[in-house]
């Protein structure tokens, strides 16, 4: 039967993504709610030809509803997930509010597809340079184990917000112009610019982004005691992300059996050519739902190392397309398993 669907934060860069793909992808969607702050109640949205209403969130507004698509930040997840459980629907959280509760799922579906089916009313879609990494380990993992995992990002304004992407369009305007960019979003103008990852710094030197990078790999790979350690860096780009990883297994890994591992791969592609030095950019995949992966070489400093390159849709793959997914593979039910 159609669904009733109410997506959290149907104003942002993520909301606005998973609307685009619920028509996209056929979901099969009865009644469209979106929700977002105060500031947007009353204004009209339009979807697949009709003009729906912005509704604030309430305990009410959750009756009825099977599915709530929620990405409007941790606390509002914090806040109005479990409501919303209680009320009955089920909820795919985009925040990090719930990411690590034992209780709760964490999942990407061409990973760990049958996390999502114990649910007990909401399943966390994970920070978006975890899904991307993962997506190009667990093929590799499931023919050798990976030991240590060490990973640098180069991660696009969007995974900050709307306003972070509009930020860069303008203070990238204002360096042309000559102006002086002073930036309100992030911390820093990111215009002609990068900076390390804004999130809170802990007292080990490591920012959260990069310990979301190590817990949540270890919980979607159920690899409790992976090894993994990453430099998240905010890049100018509009909202593709990229990974320079390096890979170590117990044993060598042959250049060739990794290519035709990714090559075979759910939700990724292989994008390389080393005659013409051609490899992923996030050009390559902006609006596109698969991860494009390259360059996968031999560690020179390691034998049982490999190094690879990949990039993909932050605002896709890495958020709104995962969850859309996640919900699909409810909808599919325990005999379908997922895209694998
Ligand atoms: P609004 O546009 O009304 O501020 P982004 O991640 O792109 O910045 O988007 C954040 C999303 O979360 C927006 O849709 C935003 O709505 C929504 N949001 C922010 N605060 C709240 C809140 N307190 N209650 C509901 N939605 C919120
Ligand atoms: C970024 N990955 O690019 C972050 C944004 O835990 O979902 C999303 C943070 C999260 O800045």
């Amino acid at each position: 039967r159609p669904l009733r669907v109410a997506i959290l934060g149907a104003t942002g860069a993520v909301g606005q993504e998973l609307l685009q793909l619920l028509a996209e992808r056929h979901f099969p969607v009865g009644e469209l709610i979106p929700l977002a702050s105060p500031r947007s109640a009353g204004h009209p949205l339009d979807w697949q030809n009709q003009s729906l209403m912005i509704q604030p969130v309430s305990e009410a507004i959750f009756e009825g509803v099977d599915l709530v698509l929620a990405s409007a930040g941790g606390s509002v997840s914090r806040q109005w997930a479990p409501v919303a459980a209680a009320a009955g629907a089920v909820v795919v959280d985009n925040s990090s509010a719930f990411r690590m509760d034992p209780a709760v799922p964490l999942v990407v579906p061409e990973v760990n597809p049958e996390a999502a089916l114990t649910h007990q009313g909401i399943i966390a879609n994970p920070n978006c340079t975890t899904i991307l990494l993962t997506l190009a380990l667990a093929p590799l993992h499931a023919r050798r184990p990976i030991r240590r995992v060490v990973v640098s990002t180069y991660q696009s304004a969007s995974g900050a917000g709307a306003r972070a992407m509009e930020e860069l369009r303008q203070l990238s305007r204002t360096v042309l112009e000559g102006g002086e960019p002073v930036s309100e979003v992030l911390p820093h103008s990111l215009a002609f610019n990068l900076f390390l990852h804004n999130s809170p710094l802990q007292p080990n030197g490591y920012c959260e982004e990069e310990l979301k990078m190590l817990n949540e790999t270890r919980k979607i790979m159920g690899i409790p005691d992976l090894r993994l350690s990453a430099t998240c860096v905010r890049v100018p780009v509009l909202r593709a992300h990229s990974e320079a990883v390096n890979i170590s297994f117990d044993e060598p890994f042959p250049v060739a059996e990794a290519r035709a591992l990714l090559g075979a791969a759910p939700g990724v592609e292989l994008l390389e050519n080393f005659e013409s030095n051609r490899f992923p950019m996030p050009t390559d995949v902006t609006g596109r739902d698969p991860v494009a992966v390259g360059r996968i070489r031999q560690d020179l400093s390691d034998p049982n190392g490999l190094e690879l390159w990949l990039c993909g849709d932050q605002i896709r793959k890495g958020a709104a397309l995962n969850a859309i997914q996640i919900a699909e593979l409810l909808l599919q039910g325990p005999s379908q398993g997922g895209d694998r």
